[in-house]
């Protein structure tokens, strides 16, 4: 764990903020008052209410992002805030500030790079709207069987991570989906990710939720089966094309055992459609084979660029130069 000069490692505390004057100046005092020393940073994101005037005499470090969206902020927080320990929090006063020392903890020890403050893990009472619940338990069921983990929240906004983790995680999206980014991106690039429980509350009267449940439950969805298409390519195409071939044999078979018993081919379309897909599937599969080689031969590079960044960061500069120049 890299340190600051005083010996304690540097934590900075990340509030994405949209419209949040109701509950932002509460938020970064809890924090202030558990962790004293840390640097605690509202990104704001053009509010057009108070947030900016109420964390500034909070006692906040301001940063504006033109981009909107809480994925670029993220993006935006990642890029630009340089810490050992990142905690990234609602600032809608939902989740417990609290808890930050048990979720803190496993990444302080150097056991994991990312902590989930889990609101759906066994004893924990979170207060859900009904289409959030459901929305999070499709999504869990979908990662858990596609990645083979065992995560219950996915979209969690209250999270620790580690400096490598930030450093070593490129994000692409720009709206809700990056939680679910984040979290898969962590999973393959082999990052130690725990879950601690933690309750979620309600907004207070007069603060409202930034989730447009449609748009972004279909944006997180795509997000999911995207990154199943680029991480899990013979999975995807494999499964994609094992279907077309096993709808196009059943006609097929059929239409053959038409002619065996006639002797006269007069059906012409249903051979065709079933010469097409059964064609289309063994084209899918391939597919996929290929761009698992290509996959495997990225996740190598990769991990080598890993090895490289933490030599580079362990001051063994001469050490990485030295490796790579032996590996030409
Ligand atoms: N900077 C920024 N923050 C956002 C944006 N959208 C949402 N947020 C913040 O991200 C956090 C999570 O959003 P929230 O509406 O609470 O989502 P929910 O917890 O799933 O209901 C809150 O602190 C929001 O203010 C955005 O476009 N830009
Ligand atoms: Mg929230």
């Amino acid at each position: 764990m890299p340190v600051s000069e005083t010996g304690a490692p540097r934590v900075a505390v990340l509030i994405p903020c949209y419209n949040e004057e109701v509950t932002v100046a509460g938020v970064v005092a809890q924090f202030r008052a558990e962790l004293p020393a840390a640097d605690i940073y509202v990104f704001d994101n053009n509010s057009q209410d108070r947030t900016v005037e109420r964390a500034q005499s909070a006692g906040a470090i301001i940063r504006r992002v033109q981009r909107q969206g809480k994925g670029y902020v993220v993006q935006a927080m990642f890029r630009e805030v340089d810490a050992d320990i990142y905690i990234m929090i609602d600032g809608d006063a939902t989740y417990p500030a609290d808890a930050v020392h048990r979720l803190m903890a496993p990444v302080e020890r150097g056991e994991a790079d990312m902590v989930i403050g889990s609101r759906l893990l066994e004893g924990t009472a979170s207060r859900f709207r009904l289409l959030n619940r459901f929305g999070n338990l499709l999504y869990r069921r979908l990662l858990n069987s596609i990645f083979g983990v065992r995560l219950t929240d996915l979209l969690s906004g209250y999270r620790v991570f580690s400096r490598r983790l930030v450093r070593g995680l490129p994000l692409v999206g720009g709206g809700f989906e990056t939680e679910a980014e984040m979290t898969i991106k962590a999973i393959e690039r082999g990052f130690v990710i725990v879950e601690s429980p933690v309750d979620l509350g309600e907004r207070p009267a007069g603060s409202h939720s930034k989730i447009r449940i449609l748009q972004d439950g279909w944006l997180i969805l795509s997000t999911i089966i995207t990154l199943f298409r680029d991480y899990r390519p013979l999975t995807f195409f494999g499964a994609l094309g094992l279907a077309l071939i096993a709808l196009g044999t059943i006609p097929g078979a059929w239409v053959i055992r038409e002619y065996v018993k006639s002797g006269v081919m007069d059906h012409w379309l249903p051979a065709l459609l079933s010469g097409g897909a059964v064609l289309t599937g063994v084209i899918s599969v391939f597919v996929g084979v290929i761009l698992h080689t290509i996959c495997r031969r990225f996740q190598e590079l990769d991990r080598q660029l890993q090895i490289f960044e933490e030599m580079i960061s362990r001051n063994n500069i001469r050490d990485a130069i030295g490796n790579s120049a032996r590996r030409q």
